[in-house]
């Protein structure tokens, strides 16, 4: 595991995950970016990978293509190592109010080990 950086906003719990201040079950961590277990997943396997710098939305971070292709290099290492590359998944961005983002510290949704139905919204 690689050491995590003091949180930036110390009252996001996606940021206090980051810093160990509140326990997750991590399952990749690479010196940028931590992966680790929804708390309610909607599949058998729901990983949310982030940034660890504290970064509100996916449009806050779209000036950041490498860290963009770092977060999606992840989710699909994580599909990889959860078994769940051969069956499919879906990567999924909630951003903002109407896009159903709840919590304020961008984060891509890994989910699969069952078959997704269509609905996107
Ligand atoms: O999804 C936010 C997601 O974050 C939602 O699926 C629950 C998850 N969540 C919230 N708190 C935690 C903790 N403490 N550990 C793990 N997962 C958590 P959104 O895209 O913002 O709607």
């Amino acid at each position: 595991m690689t050491a995590s950086p003091v949180p930036a906003n110390a009252d996001c719990v996606f940021c206090r995950i980051v810093a160990r201040e509140i326990p997750a079950t991590i399952v990749r961590e690479t010196d940028r970016t931590l992966a680790f277990r929804d708390v309610n997943p909607q599949a058998p396997v729901h990983v949310l990978v982030v940034p660890k710098a504290h970064t509100t939305t996916l449009t806050e971070l779209a000036d950041d293509a490498e860290l963009l292709g770092v977060l999606l290099q992840e989710c699909v290492a994580v599909a990889r190592s959860e078994g769940i590359v051969d069956t499919g998944y879906r990567v999924a961005v909630n951003t903002g109010e109407q896009g159903g983002q709840v919590v304020q510290h961008c984060h891509l949704h890994v989910l699969g080990g069952r078959q997704l139905v269509g609905s996107l919204g």
